[in-house]
């Protein structure tokens, strides 16, 4: 008989607390030992935690986010949810050495006229680099605002040329156990099932904000923030933000996602950042930033509501949450 560790998305609402908590505490004790070094050393140490060098990009700058406060690089990088490494969110930083990034390929199936498979220098050639500044909102109540690089998702999925009959476009995170070691424990042992699904309506993947990001803070992405490319999908809840894509599908039908897989009275399809509708063990109405010490309001669509709201404005959103 098998003692089966509790999974991290059965913790209740005050373990997701003190995670946060002991999180700051930690932030805290690290600034309180920075204090006490010189502020050169303390950079050499944040540099030394890179898993490997990253490459410098150019980009234009765009006007979105203007005005945000950014969270530091630092905070973006080591404290990750990427469950293919660990549920921990400390750990990613720390094992995602063993992800290869390059060479890398994404495929692209289902409804199309062009079925291809594109390596990502080759995807690159045909896009524009841009920096955009975007509020990012975990359905366990964490926030933080990054400057991703990268590139609109409509962009990238021209590239398959969606037929009129893709009603939604599915991705999947490469699988590969030997790249991603949770993807061996099994489901027995508590692991989500593998690969990560992510799915969106095609009118949500061709609007203006949702976006590719192949790099942050102008340089390409940390492997634990989902190298070579992930998706970014700012009015949602972070979990519809899949990392390390290899895998593009257009389908007729809506796509189960992985959490919704796991757990469907938590989780559903949509995840729209709605401070309305509380998750069933937590309200949604307050989040707290990376670093910070209090809660704020979180905003309805994640402060993206102009941009978006009339995607949905049909529907129940408590319905389709
Ligand atoms: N493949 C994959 N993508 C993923 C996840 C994951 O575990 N695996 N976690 C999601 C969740 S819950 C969040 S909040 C964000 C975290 O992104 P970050 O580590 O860059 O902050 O990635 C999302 N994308
Ligand atoms: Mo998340």
């Amino acid at each position: 008989m098998y003692i089966l560790r509790k999974p991290t998305w059965q913790l209740s609402e005050n373990e997701v607390t003190d995670e946060t908590l002991f999180h700051k505490r930690r932030e805290f004790l690290k600034l309180g030992a920075a204090a006490l070094v010189s502020s050169s050393v303390v950079v050499e140490k944040l540099s030394a935690m890179e898993t490997t060098p990253r490459t410098p990009l150019s980009f234009v700058k765009t006007s979105y986010g203007e005005g945000l406060e950014l969270n530091s690089f630092e905070q973006a990088s080591t404290y990750n949810n990427f469950y293919e490494f660990s549920t921990s969110k400390e750990k990613p930083a720390k094992m995602a050495h063993t992800l290869i990034t390059s060479p890398w390929d994404v495929g692209f199936y289902g409804e199309c006229e062009n079925s291809t498979i594109l390596g990502v220098e080759d995807i690159l050639k045909q896009v524009a680099l841009e920096e955009r500044i975007y509020r990012f909102r975990c359905v366990e109540g964490w926030s933080m605002v990054v400057p991703w690089i990268g590139f609109p998702l409509k962009k990238f999925l021209d590239i398959a040329k969606p037929n009129a009959k893709a009603k939604y476009v599915a991705f999947k995170t490469k699988y590969d156990p030997q790249m991603f070691p949770d993807q061996s424990r099994g489901l027995m042992f508590g692991a989500i099932p593998y690969p990560y699904v992510e799915g969106l309506r095609m009118d949500e993947a061709l609007n203006e904000l949702a976006f590719v990001a192949i790099g942050m803070y102008g340089k390409e992405l940390p492997k634990q923030n989902g190298a070579p490319l992930r998706l970014i999908v700012p009015w949602k809840y972070g979990f519809k933000s899949i990392k390390s894509i290899d895998y593009v599908e257009f389908t007729i039908k809506e796509p189960k996602n992985t959490w919704q897989v796991v757990n469907p009275v938590e989780y559903g399809f949509y995840a729209n950042v709605n401070p309305t509708v509380d998750h069933p063990r937590w309200s949604q109405a307050k989040e707290r930033k990376l670093g910070s010490f209090l809660k704020t309001k979180t905003l309805m669509f994640n402060g993206y509501e102009k941009e978006v709201a009339y995607m949905y404005k049909d529907m129940d959103l408590k319905r389709y949450f």
